[in-house]
């Protein structure tokens, strides 16, 4: 399966992310490497290099040398080409991101076996400057200042603490590393595995913390051409989505009107992500009636049946109610703990999403918070709570409800648009890389509504694109979708 990664577009943002962790670094009017450590575990990291260029001109190709101590050998690289005469590593462009523009940048990643930082530098054949390499790498990225929870269990603030978190990211190696103790393969899934909850975090398999970025379908009803494995390979491989989320109305001429159909049509949707190595979030996307308790029944057959689908993958992830409203936690509550169960039979090491008060919005859409569930979370292991947002509807008070309740439970975005609560409107940018910038800051997954060219100001695609199945690039996007785009491939 070819693979293709993520390059990172210069954004301020990430320039100055990458910027700030530097080890190496020419002086400006040059082409500038960074190199961060991105993940860490017992006898390995995932390292990145940036390539910026400073200079005015676009650079037509680059080339960055790294240099690594005896005892440490790069297994994979990926968004590069890589090859090694001695111990030195040489890495060129994958293919598509040769040229960078002045101003941009382009990004690979690789895994090292062994725990020596590089201690050489060269881009383009020019010695770095700065190549004092600390001997204990400052291996902070941005989200590492968060603070961990002062509630979260030892292990999630060891593993927060220890390791930096790592957005999940994509190889175009074939070959994965032989070692047993690095992640092996390129895909999100092939690097983190089975994903459980470590405290307030999501952690993966090697106990790393983990946040999840993508994209969320829209009503599988209304928009079946927008899901095909044309567009999955493109949110895959192009977007560099580590999540899809799939979206099955229960009402509005979903699942209640042909369950079987609808458990088929998202069992294959899971099969399209799974083989592609993106995370599946399923999502039972109850909204009116808000009481999830209506569905009950549905929840319990439709859940059994995809449990015992997927059991055996690693990948899956079950939202049990999308959006309850107009109902207590204590009866979202017990909808939860009458559902989860029924999963857990099934897929005992599943991570399960529970809905929460007021559109998911912790209650505070309804006048309430997060206290409820603090004080009375569900009866299970491994759940999260949802936070549903807005850009243009929901601000500051929304924003400083989930920093104090990330401190206690673990959370995940599993949807959030870009414009207002109605899905239409203008794009608010401001608000949207605020909230983006403090999930990546609190490592909370995140999925976006919508991949899909509804008439409206949520979705990605402008109308017409699916059925014309021009996914591909950046010609059929909305402003959302641009933005989108823009966010994910940033990492
Ligand atoms: C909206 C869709 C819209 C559709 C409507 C139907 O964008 O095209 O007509 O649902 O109910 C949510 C819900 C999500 C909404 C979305 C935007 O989870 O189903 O989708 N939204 O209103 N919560 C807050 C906003």
């Amino acid at each position: 399966m070819k693979r293709r990664a993520k390059v990172i577009l210069a954004t301020a943002l990430a320039v100055t992310a990458a910027t700030a962790t530097a080890f190496f670094a020419l002086p400006a009017g040059a082409e500038t490497a960074t190199f961060t450590v991105t993940n860490s575990w017992n006898n390995g990291y995932q390292g990145q290099v940036t390539v910026s260029n400073d200079t005015s001109s676009t650079i037509n190709t680059w080339k960055v040398e790294l240099t690594l101590p005896a005892g440490t050998t790069i297994g994979q690289a990926w968004n590069a080409t890589m090859s090694a005469s001695g111990n030195t590593y040489s890495f060129t462009p994958a293919g598509w991101n040769a040229s960078i523009a002045a101003g941009a940048a382009a990004s690979f990643g690789f895994i090292a076996n062994g725990s020596g930082r590089p201690t050489g530098c060269l881009v383009n054949g020019k010695a770095c400057t700065g190549t004092t390499v600390p001997s204990s790498p400052a291996t902070s990225s941005p989200s590492a200042t968060a603070s961990p929870s002062a509630s979260a269990s030892a292990s999630a603030s060891a593993s927060a603490s220890a390791s930096p978190s790592v957005s999940p990211s994509r190889s175009t190696s074939a070959s994965p590393s032989a070692s047993s103790s690095a992640p092996t393969g390129g895909t999100p899934v092939a690097i983190n595995g089975q994903l459980r909850v470590c405290g307030t975090k999501l952690c993966n398999e090697q106990g790393g913390v983990v946040q999840l970025k993508g994209m969320s379908t829209h009503g599988l009803q209304w928009f079946p051409s927008c899901y095909t494995d044309a567009s999955l390979g493109v949110i895959a491989n192009e977007w560099n989505a580590d999540l899809f989320r799939i979206s099955m109305y229960v009402q509005e001429g979903g699942y209640e009107t042909n369950p079987s159909g609808f458990t088929a049509r998202v069992n294959d949707l899971v099969e399209k992500a799974t083989a592609r190595g993106m995370y599946a979030l399923i999502d039972f996307h109850t909204l009116t009636p808000g009481d999830p308790n209506y569905n009950l029944d549905r929840a319990k057959t439709f859940f059994r049946e995809v449990s015992a689908r997927h059991a055996a993958k690693k990948n899956v992830i079950y939202e049990i109610a999308n959006e309850p409203n107009g109902v207590s936690w204590a009866q979202i509550k017990n909808y939860a703990d009458q559902v989860i169960p029924v999963i857990r039979a099934n897929d005992p090491d599943a991570v399960v999403v529970v809905g929460s008060r007021g559109w998911s919005s912790l209650g505070v859409s309804e006048g309430g918070n997060a206290s409820e569930i603090i004080s009375n979370p569900v009866s299970a292991s491994n759940v999260m709570y949802a936070f549903h947002f807005y850009a243009a509807s929901h601000k500051d008070n929304y924003r400083a409800e989930v920093e104090r309740a990330a401190a206690s439970i673990p959370l995940f975005v599993t949807e959030f648009g870009t414009v207002d609560y109605t899905g239409d409107g203008g794009v608010d940018v401001a608000s949207t890389n605020t909230w983006l910038d403090l999930l990546d800051r609190l490592k909370i997954s995140y999925a976006n509504w919508t991949f899909s060219d509804a008439g409206e100001g949520s979705a990605a695609l402008r109308p017409g694109t699916c059925n014309a199945g021009s996914f591909a690039g950046t010609g059929s996007l909305t402003e959302s979708g641009a933005l989108m785009r823009n966010r994910l491939r940033a990492g």
